[in-house]
């Protein structure tokens, strides 16, 4: 939204999820967040939609994936940043909802969710060379970005000890203004 400049055209509803009896269920009845309500009453979910739906808004595209091999790279490195969200949202769920007792015993979910996210920022450090991860602003980008801060904000885990580039990757990233404006309370 910051990007293609839509923050007068676009409302933003906190939606309350996974709570009994939700009246957002009413609106969208899968529950997840992000949703849109378009102009013509008809919604859409998901985070990759609905960027691709604001982006062409305007009629003029400024995310829109390359063709051919560069497309299939681009959509390569967001498939893989947005893995490592969905695992970092799976731990923040675990950590911040449940209450102790509730916690998987056996199975400690935040632990294979931690190990997980090693193993990701491992690769990232290695991948943010990219030039894709380096050159024009695209969701790749984003949705790293997204990620490396969730998990230093809500996660309060330690990943950039051993992923200097990385570190220093997603400092840059948070000095764009449309991150910077979107970054939430306490700082990077
Ligand atoms: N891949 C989806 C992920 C959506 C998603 O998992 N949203 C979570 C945010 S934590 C949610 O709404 N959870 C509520 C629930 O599980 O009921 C996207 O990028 O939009």
């Amino acid at each position: 939204m910051v990007e293609k400049r839509l923050e007068a055209r676009v409302e933003v509803i906190e939606a309350r999820t996974r709570v009994a009896g939700s009246p957002y269920y009413a609106i969208n009845p899968s529950g997840r967040v992000p949703y849109l309500v378009r102009d013509d009453g008809v919604g859409m979910e998901g985070s990759e939609l609905i960027c691709e739906y604001l982006d062409r808004i305007d009629g003029t595209p400024a995310f829109a994936p390359p063709s051919g091999e560069q497309g299939l790279e681009l959509r390569r490195l967001e498939a893989s940043a947005r893995s490592m969200m969905d695992g970092l949202t799976v731990w923040g769920r675990e950590l911040r909802h449940r209450p102790e007792e509730e916690r998987s015993p056996t199975i400690l979910e935040h632990e294979h969710e931690r190990e997980r996210s090693r193993r990701m920022a491992d690769l990232w450090e290695k991948e943010i060379d990219h030039p894709l991860m380096r050159g024009p602003f695209n969701l790749a980008q984003v949705t790293l970005a997204c990620a490396l801060l969730y998990e230093s904000q809500i996660l309060r885990s330690p990943w950039r000890e051993g992923h200097p580039k990385l570190a220093a990757w997603l400092d840059e990233m948070a000095r764009r203004p449309s991150v910077a404006a979107t970054i939430p309370p306490g700082g990077l």
